[in-house]
């Protein structure tokens, strides 16, 4: 069954076409900066976004139908779900897809009964997978929607909740595993806590790094090769979630000795929750040589909530590219945890909101690229910082002076006036002259 009839597939056409259904700048084969833009940018689909939310909202029932014509909460709509799935990614060219355990097939009364659907669904998942050439990006488990997560998975009151999370972590990570995936993420939606007046703090973050810890060793000996990630978030639904932003996750990686195996999955919108920016986010990870793999999405100033919303965003993609440029490979990818606004109801909106995606991201690659080129704005950055290339600058350091030696020379200098501007406007000047030339 054909599902999206209306398009065949979408192609690159460029910014001079009308059609709704091509790409004006994510030509996949054009070389940018020696690598063509498909293996600079590796897109995937988010399966509960794309295939699953309808628009429902805590205002109102869902916009769109996405029952695939079979009744929805049966093997045959998990079925029909692959199939639009492969459709749609087939038609946009998308490699990659992301999942979690129940977006797969819905959650039964009895745990052994939904594996035992993951496992009949994955099968199909793999024949397809052969068939298209498409494959696993990460997957990982919603260890957040059931009620029995109220108070967390990892970080729940109760040991017995702590074994159900354990059972559904097994099991993706078998199916990541089986569908070619190389990374699993933990996202740590009821990872956090309400109010300290019935929490344990500490045993909860004691806990969590333990599953995490088991979580690895099972997965290595499976055979997941790539990274396991953290995707932080500071709030909603937890008031306060202990995966709050970058450097709190680098933090508490460090601090249990997971951060061999664990990278960052950075989220746009999360990063903006934080009051962070995205490419704030990035650096983070990337100086700490913890970037792995991206979800793509935005954020809404004015709403100032998780909407997800399809990247629209130039200025904001330029930056991130920037970042993961300069990072080199990603073990991720570019996954879209996007979905289109709730008034925005049809199967052809779906495919215009992946194309505004890939193209706005392809339309960061080029800036970056153009910018990196341009060279001016890195060239002002080395200036800036032009005195530690001093015999002074790189004798502090090498770490062979002291706080004595230096309170000299500053003593000696008498006094010292700002004098070398950080001419930000000039930069933000230099930096529009380049994308719009
Ligand atoms: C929630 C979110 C999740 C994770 C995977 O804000 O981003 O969808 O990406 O659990
Ligand atoms: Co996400």
């Amino acid at each position: 069954m054909e599902y999206f009839k209306f398009v065949d597939k979408v192609v690159f056409e460029g910014p001079q076409s009308k059609n709704l259904f091509a790409f004006k700048f994510y030509d996949p084969e054009k070389v940018i900066l020696g690598k063509p833009m498909k293996e600079h940018l590796k897109f995937a689909m988010a399966w509960w976004h794309n295939l699953g939310a309808d628009g429902t909202d805590m205002f109102g029932r869902g916009t769109i139908d996405k029952s695939f014509g079979v009744v929805p909460g049966t093997l045959e709509h998990a079925k029909a779900k692959v199939d639009a799935g492969f459709e749609f990614m087939t038609k946009m060219g998308i490699k990659y897809f992301c999942f979690h355990d129940v977006d797969l097939v819905p959650e039964q009364k009895d745990i052994n009964d939904t594996n035992k659907m993951l496992d009949e669904v994955s099968d199909y998942i793999l024949e397809k997978e052969k068939e298209t050439g498409i494959k696993c990006l990460w997957g990982t488990a919603n260890l957040f929607s059931n009620p029995r997560y109220m108070s967390g998975a990892g970080t729940s009151n109760r040991v017995d909740v702590y074994c159900f999370a354990a059972a559904q972590i097994k099991k993706a990570l078998d199916i990541t595993v089986k569908l070619g995936g190389e990374n699993y993420v933990f996202w740590g939606g009821r990872e956090g806590y309400e109010t300290l007046l019935n929490t344990d703090m500490g045993l909860e973050e004691e806990n969590i790094a333990q599953l995490m810890k088991m979580a690895v060793e099972y997965g290595r000996k499976i055979g997941l090769k790539g990274d396991f990630y953290i995707e932080p978030k500071p709030k909603e639904p937890m008031k306060h979630q202990y995966d709050f932003d970058a450097a709190t996750s680098i933090g508490f990686l460090r601090k249990y000795g997971l951060d061999k195996d664990f990278k960052m999955n950075i989220e746009a919108n999360h990063a903006e929750l934080a009051k962070h920016t995205f490419e704030h986010e990035l650096r983070v990870s990337r100086l700490n040589g913890m970037l792995g793999s991206i979800d793509a999405n935005e954020g809404d100033n004015v709403l100032g909530w998780d909407v997800d919303r399809f990247p629209a965003n130039v200025y904001t993609a330029t930056f991130a590219m920037l970042e993961i440029l300069k990072a080199g490979k990603l073990s991720g990818g570019l996954n879209f945890d996007a979905k289109t606004r709730r008034a925005s109801n049809s199967y052809e909106d779906m495919f215009k909101a992946y194309i505004l995606g890939m193209d706005t991201w392809a339309l960061g690659l080029i800036n970056a690229a153009k910018l990196m080129e341009d060279g001016r704005i890195e060239k002002f950055v080395e200036e800036r910082y032009s005195t530690w290339n001093s015999d002074l600058g790189k004798k502090i350091r090498a770490g062979k002076t002291n706080l004595e030696e230096l309170a000299k020379i500053g003593c000696d200098q008498k006094y010292f006036e700002a004098e070398n501007s950080g001419r930000e406007e000039e930069l933000q000047e230099i930096l529009n002259s380049v994308l719009f030339r």
